[in-house]
């Protein structure tokens, strides 16, 4: 910020920056209370950059009506300048993101554990930033590529500003950060014809993979339905790396970061991902805008795994191997705040293009380990924002001021935004006052954790991070049938998307060592067998001068048999908060049934759209004109979670002759969702293909109650999905 006002020693304030905690922190503020930087043009005239009023902003200046453009237009240079210069490039990774501003509050004190103010006090409010992405697709892609998801989140606390710059997973494929090039080129477009957009279903992808079984347990995460979220807000959040807490005697633990979202963990099916990425690629943005904007504040607990430091070796796998988790069965996940996500940016590139997060935005309190992973996303996010954001200075763009003064001796560079007074620009001096001065420990300067390190300098990895499939198997012991076959669908989709064969023999060979039946049935889809002999070629990811057989996985059995957190199976399920339902309805509908278990659905929190042949509105039974949300031509099935076919004879005896409706309803039961139907509608249902297995289905509700009906709908629901009618597997749509 600029001109800063001296009041006592060591204590600056800055009107200037009161004003922009405002904007910060504001919730729910009003454009006017926002950062200087905020344009409301309401009443205003348009003018040029420099404030010049503009008369004519429809033509350019001509010698003649019909004659050229004449250079001295400035107006029309500046516009047109402006508007050439409108792209940056967009992030190399998590091009693709959408992002909300909120609160966290700690529920308890973690003094004990660490001395961050923001997890100290239990009165503050801290605002915060959070930006969801995909890694591989440009800015432009679906959301709903199968990919992982990151879940960066900004505090902008007292003492400057966090960033937990986490994933919806929490490992990662690679153990070293110089292996992060290679994976992001493997994943991204091939070079020569820039195929396929957003996906890693393809033979670069998995070249690298089959060569780097430190991949094994990612990739299990990968391809299971965590990387199809049904919703933003339905995902977890984790720090991956193992971080440290510093307490005020400096006394450190080690720490594992847990988002737990408070509507549970759901996913969508990868047919239906699919479908989503052509009818709306913006699925997540929208539901992210649109539960925002209704009220319907996203949230999630923050949970931690504190390991004393004494503890560090006592773990069958390495606290610093990124590809390893800690099972919540061996150190329990604390919930010790909540994020509430309640407003939606005023302007996405000013905030959520433009925002630089940094794993290396910490405050006292917090400190990191020697994951070798950690350590180079140190470097990289600060390198990146340099190119991606223009020069030295983004960190003045408002989205990532803190929201207490600045001040230090960097002084200029690619549009500098602040006026530092005074002579001096550097430390120490005597003509300023020796100021910006030092903060001591106590007074809340920044002190490394003072690990002690006696070491030799190589290159080289630590054999405790060689074992790269126990944790892979613990994870695909863990999942539930369905998921299971949702990872082996996965996997036999993505390898089938592989021309060469030999990556796919070599994949098969990898599967093997995680999961025989895993690897037969993938062999069986791919039409191989699982190669003999492949192991030993497994690993190519060893130095030049390495003897292979030092670099061998070893095959550590993990002691847990299974790990109930790890499915989402077992997440929660008690609530329709925000799920969408449509309701199929033409003239003739039953408007008192409808009306009941719309009401019914919106009590709980649901969100219910009508959908017709046509819109406008429709004439009901009783002579009621019912208001049409969306038409058959716009709506579709991936885009709502339940259905319901409301009664009314020739509102049922439209929907079973419109193709669409019966589609619509063929879909929703393909994807295993709620369906609902008065009993005087069946004849809807008759014209689908499942009709003939309704009657043991606990998802398909048929009642001619319209109360009942609503009831049992609601908590079918709350189920999110009934994979086990995928048993039949072949389900035609
Ligand atoms: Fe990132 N990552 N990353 N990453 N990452 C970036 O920074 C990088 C990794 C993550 O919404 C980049 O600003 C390296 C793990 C998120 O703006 C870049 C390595 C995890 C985001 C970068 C990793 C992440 C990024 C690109 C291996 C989960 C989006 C643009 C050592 C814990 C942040 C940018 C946003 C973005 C580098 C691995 C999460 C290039 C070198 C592991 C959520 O700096």
């Amino acid at each position: 910020m600029t001109s800063q006002k001296k009041t006592e020693k060591g204590k600056d304030t800055t009107g200037d920056t009161k004003k922009l905690d405002k904007g910060v922190q504001g919730v729910n503020a009003k454009t006017e209370n926002l950062a200087p930087h905020t344009a409301d043009s309401t009443g205003e005239f348009l003018t040029t950059n420099t404030g010049l009023k503009i008369n004519d902003d429809q033509n350019s200046l001509k010698a003649g009506e019909r004659g050229p453009t004449l250079l001295e237009d400035f107006i029309l240079r500046e516009k047109i300048t402006h508007f050439d210069h409108e792209r940056i490039p967009e992030r190399v990774v998590h091009a693709r993101g959408s992002g909300a501003h909120g609160v966290f509050r700690v529920y308890e004190s973690l003094a004990p554990v660490t001395k961050a103010l923001f997890l100290n006090d239990t009165g503050a409010e801290t605002p915060v930033f959070v930006r969801f992405s995909t890694v591989a697709g440009s800015k432009g892609s679906t959301d709903l590529a199968r990919d992982v998801r990151g879940f960066a989140v900004r505090f902008y606390t007292q003492e400057g500003n966090f960033d937990l710059v986490g994933n919806n997973m929490p490992v990662f494929f690679i153990q070293d950060a110089i292996k992060f090039p290679d994976l992001i080129h493997a994943v991204k477009p091939e070079p020569d014809n820039e195929i396929p957009q957003a996906a890693s279903a393809h033979d670069t992808f998995w070249d690298f993979i089959s060569l780097t079984p430190e991949s094994a347990h990612m990739i299990m995460w990968a391809m299971s339905d965590r990387a199809i979220p049904r919703s933003l807000r339905m995902m977890e959040g984790f720090g991956v790396h193992t971080f440290r807490l510093v307490n005020a005697e400096g006394v450190a633990s080690f720490v594992k970061f847990h988002w737990k979202p408070l509507l549970g963990v759901h996913s969508v099916a990868w047919d239906e991902a699919q479908n989503i990425s052509g009818k709306d690629p913006d699925f997540h943005r929208r539901d992210l805008w649109d539960a925002i904007d209704s009220g319907a504040f996203p949230e999630w607990e923050l949970g931690i795994q504190v390991i004393p430091e004494a503890d560090e070796f006592k773990f069958e796998f390495d606290l610093l191997d990124p590809t390893k988790l800690v099972p919540e069965e061996l150190v329990p996940v604390q919930r010790i705040g909540k994020m509430t996500l309640n407003r939606n940016p005023d302007n996405f590139f000013a905030e959520t293009e433009q925002v630089a997060f940094h794993l290396g935005h910490v405050v006292p309190g917090i400190d990191f380990s020697n994951d070798p992973l950690l350590q180079g996303r140190l470097f990289s996010y600060t390198d990146t924002q340099l190119l991606r954001l223009g020069g030295p200075n983004f960190q003045e763009i408002p989205i990532n001021r803190p929201i207490i003064p600045v001040h230090n001796n960097q002084r200029d560079g690619h549009m500098r935004q602040t006026i530092n007074k005074g002579k001096t620009s550097y430390t120490p001096n005597t003509i300023g006052g020796n100021d910006p001065h030092q903060a001591k420990a106590a007074e809340g300067g920044f002190v490394s954790y003072p690990e002690r390190i006696s070491a030799s300098k190589v290159r080289a990895r630590s054999k405790s991070f060689f074992d790269h499939y126990s944790q892979a198997k613990l994870f695909f012991n863990s999942q539930s049938d369905p998921e299971k076959n949702h990872i082996t669908d996965a996997l036999s989709f993505e390898l089938g998307k592989v021309k060469t064969v030999v990556i796919r023999e070599r994949m098969l060979a990898l599967l093997a060592q995680i999961d025989k039946g895993l690897a037969a049935a993938v062999a069986y889809a791919l039409g191989l067998h699982i190669p003999e002999n492949m192991a030993e070629q497994l690993n190519q990811n060893i130095p030049a001068d390495a003897d292979p057989a030092d670099y061998a996985s070893t095959q550590v059995e993990s002691s847990l048999a299974k790990s109930d957190a790890l499915s989402m199976a077992n997440t929660i399920k008690d609530s329709i908060k925000t799920r969408k339902v449509a309701i199929l309805a033409a003239d003739g509908v039953d408007e008192k049934a409808l009306n009941t278990v719309k009401a019914a659905i919106e009590a709980e929190g649901g969100v219910v759209e009508v959908i017709a042949p046509r819109l406008g509105f429709i004439t009901s039974l009783n002579n009621e004109q019912v208001h049409v949300d969306e038409s058959m031509l716009g709506a579709a099935s991936v885009l709502f979670d339940a259905v319901y076919v409301p009664g009314g004879g020739n509102s049922a005896a439209t929907l079973k002759a419109e193709a669409d409706a019966v589609h619509f309803l063929n879909e929703a039961f393909k994807h295993c969702k709620a369906i609902a139907a008065d009993e005087s509608a069946l004849q809807v249902l008759d014209a689908t293909y499942f009709s003939k297995k309704i009657e043991n289905d606990e998802g398909v509700i048929v009642s001619s109650d319209a109360r009942q009906l609503a009831k049992q709908f609601i908590q079918a629901i709350k189920q999110h999905r009934f994979w086990e009618r995928e048993k039949g597997r072949k389900i035609p749509a």
